[in-house]
């Protein structure tokens, strides 16, 4: 067949495999100085505190443990780095957002982050996770905010979709994609993903495999 399927499962079956690797702890960074060198490429997870961040990284990694889930909001927080395959870095950030948190320590993400993202050559791209039913709020806007002064690229990615039902998921994603639309920093594609039930993992595995090392070059 020469109509694209082909294609299609053949960069299925890369990003599975990718994601199917051999993950593994490298540091925990609270503050810029405890930050690994720059290596591999990576891939960061932003967002709110409680969208849903380690569960995901857990999620593509098919691991239930590897980043820490808990239901008390952010929880996280220092920067989790995590070596997939020898091929990427995913990056679980501390949440940003949660009210008890206060503004002081919200003071102290941007800076930790910016701090980051700043110097980050290898940094390509962030997932700026987004609850499915909950949306955008301004504070992902200062984080995008932030993304766009690190020159940054991000794309939006919608959790907990299990808890919206399809028509309302395709409105909440369609009404994300049109104001992305204004960002130029923002990828066009705003992806949904569930962990608890693994709808949308695929199609995320298969956005960012090609940011990684190519398979052949290892
Ligand atoms: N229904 C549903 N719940 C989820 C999903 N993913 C995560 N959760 C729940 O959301 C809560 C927060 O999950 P975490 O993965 O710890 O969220 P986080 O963004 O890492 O939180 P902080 O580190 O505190 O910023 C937990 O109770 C999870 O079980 C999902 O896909 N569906
Ligand atoms: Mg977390």
């Amino acid at each position: 067949m020469a109509d694209g399927s082909e294609a299609l499962s053949e960069s299925a079956a890369a990003a599975e495999k990718l994601f199917a690797a051999p993950c593994h702890f490298i540091a925990a960074a609270e503050t810029v100085e405890a930050v690994p060198a720059p290596g591999l490429p990576e891939i960061a997870f932003a967002g709110r505190s409680n969208v849903g961040k380690s569960s995901l990284v857990n999620a593509l990694v098919g691991r239930r443990k590897l980043a820490r889930v808990s239901r008390t909001p952010g929880r996280t927080q220092s920067l989790l780095f995590f070596e997939l395959g020898r091929r990427l870095v995913l990056v679980d950030l501390p949440g940003y957002g949660y009210a008890q948190v206060g503004r002081e320590r919200s003071r102290a993400w941007g800076a930790l982050v910016m701090d980051y993202m700043a110097d980050r050559p290898t940094l390509r791209r962030v997932c700026l996770l987004v609850d499915a039913a909950v949306g955008l709020k301004d504070f992902d806007r200062e984080a995008m905010a932030l993304f766009e002064k690190a020159a940054v690229s991000y794309q939006a990615v919608l959790t907990k979709s299990d808890k919206l039902a399809p028509s309302d998921l395709t409105r909440v994603q369609a009404a994300i994609a049109a104001e992305l639309l204004r960002r130029p920093a923002a990828h066009p594609e705003v992806l949904a993903v569930s962990a608890l039930t693994g709808a949308g993992m695929a199609d995320l595995r298969r956005a960012l495999v090609d940011l990684a090392v190519p398979a052949r070059l290892r």
